[in-house]
């Protein structure tokens, strides 16, 4: 999958300090990646109502855990995936009449641009589910071989010349960590399994929380040659499962996503990491949700706004970037045009303060900026201390030269944002 171009990083003198950050699995703060080198896998959009603002503030969540690091002189590799098939893609294609095919390629381009104007750097890895089909059958033909998956037998009209050959399924209780992910117990599990995505009434299946690893082709969906597993396409879980550990490896340091992923998929594609004789990442990151008129802003729902759209109407992507850093990555918060207002407020007196040659000292406004992305990416406390920068350099003034552009460029490596 083709990624879009990486924003250049400006460097700045000096080091940040270790990054820390809250690890969901465990409610505890923990080293986000001990070095010399740092891997992060982030999960990737389904290509379809991209990019909304839920998305574009997942992204940038992550875009500053990776600009600390490499403040921190880390070597980073970032891998995402494009989810190109699955179940929700395909039916909204069929709803509204397009070709699938053509509305993931059209969204998943439309992404890379918003990802491009909003500053976001591009993943090392990136790739779709569809060119990743190989190497999922054969990972999921190890499960069955190695009894940590089963077979379940398909409906009549499924499975194409070979319907004797069924759907694979995960074995969930064959992995004692189960669990480790979301801490839900079994009954809570259920309902948000039914809720997104899942088949917990589906009969055959061993538990009813067993996601699925390949379905088979069914009329009228797209399949793809399986193998000894029969054409089919592969379960969402482990997609991520498999892109992470060819980008990564079999353990890795921070797996990412907004917080409606921590179950089932988190969840879910660690158990197959761990299945596959890995452990999956070592922290768990989540977002908050972002909502619109008091809702989480989902494609579902339809309560959306994009990026593009903005961008059509004239909107500084830099006031949009502002507006999200505005707040905490872990908040859910809700998106309305006083969020984007003061933003542009913000923005425009930056600007105004680094308009000069000389200003305030910028190094303690530098160093605040690197703590606080520090402790658990508090972008909310680095924006305070570039306010209070910009404040004393429009009222007090200050005689260090070249103070604005040191401030502008730590701004630019490390915030992502662009005076
Ligand atoms: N393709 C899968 C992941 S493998 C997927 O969840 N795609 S998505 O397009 O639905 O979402 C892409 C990312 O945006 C996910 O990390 C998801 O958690 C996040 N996201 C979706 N809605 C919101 C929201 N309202 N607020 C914050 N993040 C969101
Ligand atoms: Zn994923």
């Amino acid at each position: 999958m083709r990624t879009w171009p990486s924003p250049h990083v400006p460097s700045i003198p000096g080091r940040g300090g270790e990054v820390k950050v809250l690890d969901s699995a465990t409610g505890t703060l923990v080293t986000a990646a001990e070095g010399p080198s740092a891997t992060l896998y982030v999960c990737g959009i389904t290509p379809y109502d991209a990019t909304h603002l839920g998305h574009a503030a997942t992204y940038i969540a992550f875009d500053l855990l990776h600009r600390a690091w490499l403040d921190a002189g880390l070597e980073v590799h970032y891998a995402s995936n494009v989810t190109d098939v699955d179940d929700p893609l395909l039916e909204r294609a069929a709803a509204t009449g397009v070709d699938w095919e053509q509305l993931a390629a059209d969204q998943t381009a439309l992404f890379a641009e918003d990802m491009t104007t909003l500053g976001v750097l591009a993943p090392h890895t990136y790739l779709g589910a569809v060119e990743t089909i190989p190497t999922i059958a054969t990972t999921v033909a190890s499960l069955l071989d190695a009894g940590l998956a089963y077979r379940v037998p398909l409906e009549e009209g499924a499975g194409g010349d070979r319907p004797d050959l069924g759907d694979v399924y995960a074995d969930i209780q064959a992995d004692p960590h189960f669990g480790s992910v979301a801490g839900l117990d079994h009954d809570e599990t259920v309902a948000l399994f039914a809720e997104r995505g899942g088949d917990p009434d589906r009969p055959g299946k061993r538990d009813p929380l067993d996601p699925a690893l390949w379905r088979r082709e069914r009329p009228g969906e797209p399949s793809w040659p399986g193998g000894v597993l029969g054409d089919g396409r592969p379960g969402w879980h482990i997609e991520c499962t498999v892109i992470a550990e060819q980008a990564l490896g079999t353990s890795f340091d921070v797996q990412g996503g907004g917080r409606d992923l921590v179950f089932p998929h988190h969840e879910m594609s660690t158990a197959h990491a761990r299945a596959l004789g890995g452990a999956g990442a070592r922290v768990h990151m989540h977002t908050g949700m972002v909502g619109l008129g008091g809702e989480k802003m989902s494609k579902s729902l339809g309560n959306l706004v994009l990026v593009s759209e903005l961008r059509r109407q004239g909107v500084d992507p830099m006031a949009v970037r502002l507006a999200v850093l505005a707040h905490h990555y872990r908040e859910d918060w809700t998106w309305h045009d006083d969020v984007l207002a003061e933003a542009q407020a913000r923005l425009a007196r930056w600007r105004d303060a680094v308009s000069g040659n000389g200003g305030p000292d910028p190094d303690s406004t530098v160093a605040a900026i690197r703590a606080a992305l520090a402790a658990d990416l508090d972008a909310p406390a680095a924006l305070r201390a570039m306010d209070t920068w910009a404040d004393a350099s429009s009222s007090v003034g200050g005689d260090v030269e070249g103070a604005p552009g040191v401030v502008a460029r730590a701004l630019d490596a490390l915030l992502g944002i662009r005076l």
